[in-house]
């Protein structure tokens, strides 16, 4: 069977214990699931929050316990992808470039289909859906995968899309124009015909990392690449063999959407720490609902680590393999929470002239629409410590000469400080000249006597106690 979510939840446990919390007491999903959450992380931890006892959109006690913030800690990220966690982007590209088919599996050996409920059966408020922060319209689906048809292709495409919960089988789906689901939903569109949808929520990380793939694509292919395994897939209850789906996901929404209905959707807190403003969007129909028997309910927590990591892993692989394309000598790129994990690049490179750290701007700039500002270093700055990037700029660059700047580029228009989709982008080199020149040598003390200290030589045990996070 698949890797899925009780495994990896298993192999945490098993490995860090530390980093899974079980909340007993019976929690609302409205607000105090994320309010535990953010307290939680005030005292700098990330752990795995399962919420055992969350009361359901019908008043009732859900039979699914709520799962928070799987995706908050790097680490964990590349745990699911079994490698080394400032290597992810590297792995990422390596493993994109062998897609492994998919795999058929018989529906009796599908562990989504444990549960399957149909017509009024099927009913939204039987689950535990989270409400974020106090201007959301309401319930959102944060952890769901829209997985669509593309009618031409017959490629599936998979995109996490925030779902708002507008009724007990309505919902109102956000996703952007440029987009592959509205490519696929505008297809359907021209032939008049709704576009099925399933909803995918809980899975392996690796899962969730292959399907954010950025490459146009079977986007099944990829996530077997970065599942290092075939995906399981079995037939859909509403359209049969025609619409495969995940087999071992904890929980399938089946939909249809709409081509001509649309409604009125957010505010809703969004990855820049504001909220974005309402919109009309296009309305999905529940038709079935299928799961395991012990299904968890996935939620992303929006505008945290949680909402902000998932994505980073798959950015800054995108942008490693285009930004090298420009500049050979490109080591390593990250995309830093500080920086909402979409509004900023750090870029580290071993340069052969001076010319390259502004190539490599622009080939950030391009590769990613919602990057803003792109910081260039050379490979002896660590690029995964903010810290170490601002004193980069500020002893090695002179914005005169350093900077870049290049107004009306499309961008988000979730940056509160773009004028809609247009906004000034711009780069800094803070890389050192090149030999030819000398330049300041950066202090250090010997590595031979750096290797030789353990602490333990000379501190106390309650000293050594005190210094552990
Ligand atoms: C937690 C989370 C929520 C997201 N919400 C949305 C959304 O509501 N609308 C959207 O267009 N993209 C959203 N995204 C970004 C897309 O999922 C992401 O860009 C994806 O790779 C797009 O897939 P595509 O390249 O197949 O179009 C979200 C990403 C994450 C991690
Ligand atoms: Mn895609």
């Amino acid at each position: 069977m698949n890797k899925d979510l009780g495994l990896f939840i298993k192999q945490l446990e098993e490995e860090k214990p530390r980093s899974v919390i079980r909340v007993k007491k019976v929690v609302k999903p409205e607000f105090e699931i994320p309010a535990i959450l953010q307290e939680i992380e005030k005292r700098k931890a990330n752990p795995v929050i399962i919420f055992e006892k969350v009361k359901n959109l019908n008043g009732g006690v859900s039979e699914l316990p709520v799962m928070i913030n799987l995706f908050g800690d790097r680490a964990r990220l590349a745990m699911a992808m079994n490698v080394p966690v400032d290597k992810m982007s590297h792995e990422y590209v390596a493993k994109e470039k062998f897609p492994v088919k998919p795999v058929e599996i018989d529906k009796s050996k599908a562990s989504v289909k444990e549960v399957i409920l149909k017509g009024k059966e099927a009913d939204l408020y039987d689950l535990p859906i989270v409400t974020h922060h106090e201007m959301d319209l309401g319930p959102y689906i944060t952890a769901g995968f829209a997985w669509a048809k593309d009618p031409e292709t017959g490629w599936i495409n998979c995109a996490i899309i925030r779902m708002y919960v507008s009724g007990p089988q309505t919902l109102a789906v956000n996703f952007n124009a440029n987009r592959h689901t509205n490519f696929i939903f505008q297809k359907y569109k021209k032939m008049e015909k709704p576009m099925p949808m399933v909803i995918v929520i809980g899975h392996h990380p690796a899962f969730y990392m292959g399907a954010q793939t950025k490459i146009h694509t079977d986007e099944m292919d990829i996530i077997g690449a970065i599942m290092d395994e075939p995906l399981e897939i079995t037939p859909s209850e509403t359209w049969g063999n025609e619409m495969m789906v995940p087999a071992q996901a904890e929980l399938l929404i089946e939909t249809e959407i709409s081509t001509s209905e649309i409604a009125i959707e957010a505010p809703f807190g969004e990855y820049t720490g504001y909220y974005g403003g309402q919109r009309t969007n296009p309305i999905a129909e529940v038709k079935a609902i299928t799961r395991k028997k012990d299904a968890v309910y996935l939620d992303i927590m929006p505008g945290h680590a949680d909402h902000l990591l998932l994505d980073a892993p798959m950015i800054e692989a995108n942008l490693y393999s285009k930004i090298k394309e420009a500049v050979l000598g490109t080591q390593n790129v990250h995309m830093p929470v500080s920086g909402t994990a979409r509004l900023h690049a750090y870029v580290q490179i071993r340069k052969t002239n001076d010319g390259e750290p502004k190539a490599a701007i622009m080939a950030a700039l391009s590769a990613e629409y919602r990057l803003k500002h792109v910081v260039i270093v050379d490979d002896d700055v660590d690029i995964f410590d903010d810290q170490e990037v601002l004193w980069a700029i500020a002893t090695r660059s002179q914005w005169d000469k350093d900077l870049l700047v290049v107004p009306g580029v499309m961008g988000s228009r979730l940056d509160p400080s773009a004028e809609d989709v247009v906004t000034t982008k711009g780069g800094i080199d803070a890389t050192k000249p090149s030999e030819k020149h000398s330049f300041a040598e950066r202090i250090a003390i010997p590595k031979s006597v750096i290797e030789n200290i353990d602490l333990k030589d000379y501190l106390e045990s309650k000293d050594m106690e005190s210094l552990k996070k």
